[in-house]
């Protein structure tokens, strides 16, 4: 694992990612997982070391003589960052640091962390991460101050450390406030933003699932979005929505969101709120799941599982089995418009079997709603503009007194334009 002294100096930030295999878990998927997730940091993953453990060290999670390995590799090989796949209190970190002698030692969260940080563009998303990492680091800075505050009378324990923690605390509640403040605006914004589309009565459909399954690949195959899309993690942080005619010629509304990870810190998700909401007004959702990986069950199971933080159970799902093109065929089931859970298998890349999603798109932007026949007289012609503008119009016709015309509505378009209503049937 030796490397000579000039290939040592190309390299800027060399890491090692370590982990701790408790029986019954596997964490090897986990692990090269924040082997990749170095690399999105911009960091080289150069080793990892694992240790199988009934339970972690409450010092140093890995034993004494794996954290001597651990110093050994890093002394050799000019590692600058050790990153622990499981959570680090500040003493662990503390005490590895110690112990390790030079390079920095984060955990998983903070990785993630950075990298959004790294990866923010928007004003709203540079907020929502700055307000993830102080979340996370302030409950940090005040276990540090338990610490000291119980050596309260011991002579000198009112030292500057202790007031210049203070106020380090002071100061970043207070930032935290401002965000939030800022944060509550933005939504303020996106809160009328998403009333105007609500009335517009056009369909909604949010794309989710794990980083880097191809949610923004799709998305421009389907749009033309010109969203960046990348072989990294976290390519997208800020949403994106963009139009989609159906096939029948209706619209609907796509959002590209930010992806999902196996325990993705807890501060991002309150953090990332105003931007996740996307998924919760949403119509339904486009799960879009890497079937060429073979971690794409356990990376479904994490998606899922985060869905329903998100928004209520039941909400309708199109499942995108994407990466065909190197995949073999994936197991499709047979969709479930009673449950609400269709399945279409595609490559976002080549373009494979896109129609077909358009197809079950429109589908789905059609559960709920019905066909209805209003009847507008020529009194009424405002109103029926209304609905030119609002609604994909199937068929009109006209005689002296008015316009019949037909179309699909949900119940609110229906509600609307109730009193003109002449009929209709149930899908
Ligand atoms: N072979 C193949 N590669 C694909 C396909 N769809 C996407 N990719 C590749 O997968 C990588 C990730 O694609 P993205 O569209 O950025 O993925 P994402 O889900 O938006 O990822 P995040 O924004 O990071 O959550 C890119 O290198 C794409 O070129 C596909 O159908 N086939
Ligand atoms: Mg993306």
């Amino acid at each position: 694992m030796n490397l000579k002294k000039d290939e040592l100096e190309k390299t800027p930030v060399r890491a090692v990612a370590v982990g701790v295999e408790f029986p019954e878990e596997d964490t090897a998927a986990s692990l090269e997982e924040l082997a990749r997730l170095i690399d999105t940091a911009g960091a080289e993953c150069f080793a990892v070391l694992t240790q199988s453990r009934e339970a972690a060290n409450a010092r140093t999670v890995i034993g004494k003589g794996k954290l001597a390995e651990l110093k050994d590799v890093c002394e050799n090989n000019g590692i600058g960052l050790v990153v622990f796949d499981g959570e680090l209190t500040p003493s662990q970190i503390r005490n590895i640091e110690d112990a390790l002698d030079g390079p920095d030692v984060i955990d998983r969260s903070m990785l993630i962390l950075d990298i959004f940080a790294g990866r923010a563009r928007t004003k709203e998303g540079k907020l929502q991460v700055e307000l993830a990492q102080l979340q996370y680091t302030a409950p940090r800075l005040i276990g540090k101050g338990k610490d000291l505050s119980r050596q309260e009378g011991r002579i000198g324990s009112r030292g500057p450390g202790e007031s210049k923690l203070e106020s380090d605390k002071r100061h970043i509640h207070r930032r935290m406030q401002a965000l939030r403040e800022e944060l509550a605006e933005v939504e303020r914004t996106r809160g009328v933003v998403r009333s105007a589309r609500e009335k517009s009565g056009i369909p909604r459909a949010a794309i989710a699932g794990y980083t880097n399954a191809g949610k923004s690949t799709l998305m421009n195959a389907l749009c033309g979005a010109g969203i960046l899309a990348e072989d990294k993690l976290f390519a997208t942080l800020d949403p994106t929505t963009r139009k989609f005619v159906l096939p029948d010629g209706r619209e609907m509304l796509l959002t590209d969101t930010v992806g999902f990870i196996r325990r993705l810190p807890h501060q991002l998700i309150s953090a990332f709120r105003s931007t996740l909401d996307e998924v919760r007004y949403a119509d339904f959702i486009v799960v879009v799941i890497d079937a060429s990986d073979p971690e794409a069950p356990a990376q479904t199971e994490v998606t899922e599982g985060l869905l329903a933080e998100l928004c209520e159970p039941g909400k309708p799902r199109l499942y995108v089995f994407n990466k065909i093109d190197r995949a073999q065929g994936p197991y499709l089931p047979e969709d479930d418009p009673q449950k609400g859970q269709f399945f279409v298998a595609v490559s976002a890349l080549t373009g494979e079997n896109l129609e077909l999603l358009a197809e079950k798109l429109q589908t789905l932007s059609r559960l709920g709603s019905r066909k209805i026949t209003l009847y507008f007289p020529h009194s009424a012609m405002s109103d029926l503009n209304r609905l030119y503008r609002s609604c994909t119009v199937e068929s009109a016709e006209a005689d002296d007194n008015g316009i019949l015309v037909s179309l699909h509505a949900d119940a609110k378009t229906a509600g609307m334009f109730s009193r003109y209503r002449i009929g209709d049937r149930d899908e």
